[in-house]
């Protein structure tokens, strides 16, 4: 729970679960837990919708799209911060309406095409809506940043409801996660500025990594042509075989 240093509530949270320590407040904390479990209900909903998706289309392609999944509930401090930061009423109902990002689950895939396969695998699952799609892989981020950006609102079977809940899927290949990971950890470093020399040469190695990207789609592409083209020359094998016994 926020404290600050004395160990009273901060202000935000005082707002949040009102003054004090009475019954009303114990409510609330109470609403506020709930809350926080649908977000995580509705994070590992999304999760098993990707491992569902892996598996599958790891029989289909002999590989995996996907070499990694990380999801994460927003921490309280991060939430009541946002909420300030955009002006936002701190309530219960204010994070639902408000926040997109209380759940995040990101993908990391091989190849940028798994990222276009997973994502419309995903939107054709009748279960999910759609309400925000960023993305920062065909327009990138002045600085670089690249990702496929989707808020969805995926359902929760509660014991006497359904309940749509919002997270946030970040779809990314494993360059564009190196980079995004490591300017992550540049950026947020604490007592330290960014100089315009820096941020020049973080552009360049997202540019490096974008093009890494593309060579490596490139290898795929032609192992997938020469995959195919195997697989009808054994047909063509078979077929030459068979009509040669019909003789
Ligand atoms: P965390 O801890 O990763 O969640 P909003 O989502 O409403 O806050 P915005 O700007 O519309 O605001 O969101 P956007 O552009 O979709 O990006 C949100 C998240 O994408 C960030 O979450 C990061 O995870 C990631 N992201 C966006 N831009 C960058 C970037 O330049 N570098 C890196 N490394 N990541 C980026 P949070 O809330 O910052 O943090």
């Amino acid at each position: 729970m926020p404290q600050n240093k004395s160990g009273f509530l901060s202000d935000s949270m005082q707002e949040l679960l009102g003054p004090g320590v009475g019954q009303g407040s114990f409510e609330r904390m109470q609403e506020l837990n709930k809350l926080m479990s649908y977000y995580r209900c509705a994070m590992m909903e999304v999760v098993t919708k990707f491992n569902v998706l892996n598996e599958q289309f790891s029989l289909q392609f002999d590989r995996n799209p996907i070499t990694g999944i990380k999801s994460r509930l927003k921490t309280l401090p991060s939430i009541l911060e946002k909420l300030e930061r955009r002006g936002y009423p701190v309530t219960l109902e204010s994070i639902e309406e408000n926040l997109n990002d209380v759940a995040g689950v990101r993908v990391i895939c091989s190849f940028r095409e798994d990222v276009r396969m997973l994502s419309e695998a995903l939107m054709q699952q009748d279960d999910i809506i759609l309400l925000e799609r960023k993305d920062y892989i065909r327009n990138p981020k002045p600085n670089g940043y690249r990702s496929l950006h989707m808020i969805v609102s995926v359902p929760i079977f509660l014991a006497h409801e359904k309940k749509y809940m919002r997270v946030e899927i970040q779809l990314r290949t494993l360059a564009m996660d190196f980079w995004a990971t490591l300017e992550h950890q540049l950026r947020y470093k604490k007592d330290f500025d960014f100089a315009a020399d820096m941020e020049r040469e973080l552009y360049t190695c997202a540019h490096l990594s974008a093009e890494l990207d593309e060579r490596m789609d490139g290898l795929r592409q032609l192992m997938q042509d020469q995959n195919e083209a195997g697989h009808s020359d054994e047909k063509s094998i078979r077929w030459t075989d068979q009509s040669h016994n019909l003789r």
